[in-house]
């Protein structure tokens, strides 16, 4: 079987669409055919400041919002990033084979340290990129299922991987990113011309998937859309319209074209009603599934150990050939 990985930021305690959508559906399906490894990145999140309280609660919520969308840890290893030491212990010799050219070119650091200020943005949030081609390499991924934000950063493990692999001879898998073209990205309700964002996002711009369906229903009925009243999947011209027409599509098995069929002279009030109602149908049973993991933690906590262990079987024999080839002296 070919092996799978991603990771998703216990930021913001809810998953919105655009989490599931672009990523957390392809895991849930990959389970099935790959061998997967899918992890909570703690690490990752402190790339901006956190509450450690509420870090520690959302990293259990995101692990329970995993469970809940069909994650079964019977098929898949599901784990914490910070309970693998592996990933921060590669991440350093990673580091040492990247440019800082090559980093600072990264466009989504661009985007988030320009937004939050120099006085605001970590070196951690630098190298964050790095971190993640530790977190693919180490288990010798061949695939990542992650959303188009994330080719960039994919694009980086494999020229790393390309480099180590030349340097010091055959080691790392190099990954392809698995991105479904038509979730790649979800966009915010209110400006569907960017990514909807748990940073960025207005709270209007964003479905979370825990919200109170009645908060959601206003949110998709208070969407912006595009003038003209004609159903259209057409991106360019009709970003709004396209988005809700993909959620939709996506959400019910159904291909774009058939939900464009379906609404063919209808009106935008009609799409956005029935859009509310199946998402409202989705997000109850998830957010009880969810709310049962979370009411037993121990057996959450025990799900967790459990996959880090797993993990760490494969992580630990990748660091020690990678500190081997670069020459590092073992330790008795
Ligand atoms: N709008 C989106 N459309 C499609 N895929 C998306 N992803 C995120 N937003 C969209 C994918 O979700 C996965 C987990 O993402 P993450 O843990 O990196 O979450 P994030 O990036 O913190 O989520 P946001 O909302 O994008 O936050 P900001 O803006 O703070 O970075 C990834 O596979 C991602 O591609």
């Amino acid at each position: 079987r070919p092996r799978v990985l991603s990771g998703i930021q216990p930021t913001s305690g809810s998953f919105h669409m655009g989490n599931y959508l672009g990523a957390v559906r392809q895991w849930v399906a990959l389970q099935e055919t790959h061998d997967a490894f899918y992890m909570v990145v703690d690490l990752h999140a402190l790339t901006l400041p956190q509450d450690p309280r509420e870090l520690r609660a959302n990293t259990r919520l995101a692990a329970a919002q995993l469970l809940a969308t069909g994650l079964d840890p019977e098929r898949c290893t599901l784990f914490v990033q910070s309970h693998v030491p592996e990933h921060a212990q590669l991440s350093w010799v990673m580091e040492c084979m990247t440019g800082f050219g090559e980093a600072s070119r990264m466009t989504q650091f661009k985007d988030k340290s320009s937004r939050h200020g120099a006085d605001r943005t970590s070196v951690g949030l630098f190298t964050y990129p790095i971190l993640q081609v530790a977190d693919i390499l180490l288990y010798q991924a061949d695939q990542v299922p992650v959303g188009e934000d994330q080719r960039q950063h994919i694009e980086l493990t494999r020229n790393i991987a390309e480099r180590f692999n030349g340097r010091y001879g055959e080691t790392f898998t190099v990954p392809e990113p698995y991105i479904l073209r038509e979730t790649a990205k979800i966009f915010d309700l209110q400006d569907p011309t960017v990514k909807m964002s748990k940073s960025s996002s207005s709270p209007k711009g964003i479905i979370d998937l825990l919200d109170d369906p009645k908060a959601s229903a206003k949110k998709i009925k208070s969407a912006v859309t595009d003038t003209g009243s004609e159903i259209r999947f057409d991106p360019e011209q009709k970003p709004g319209v396209s988005n809700l027409l993909t959620i939709l599509a996506t959400l019910t098995d159904v291909t774009v074209a058939e939900v464009e069929q379906k609404y063919a002279g209808k009106g935008y009030g009609a799409l956005k009603t029935d859009l509310a109602e199946v998402v409202s149908e989705w997000a109850a049973p998830f957010s009880a599934r969810t709310r049962e993991y979370l009411d037993d933690p121990e057996t959450l906590d025990s799900l967790l150990a459990e996959g880090a262990e797993k993990a760490r079987s494969v992580a630990a024999e990748t660091l020690a050939q990678a500190y081997d080839k670069v020459g590092l002296l073992p330790g008795k």
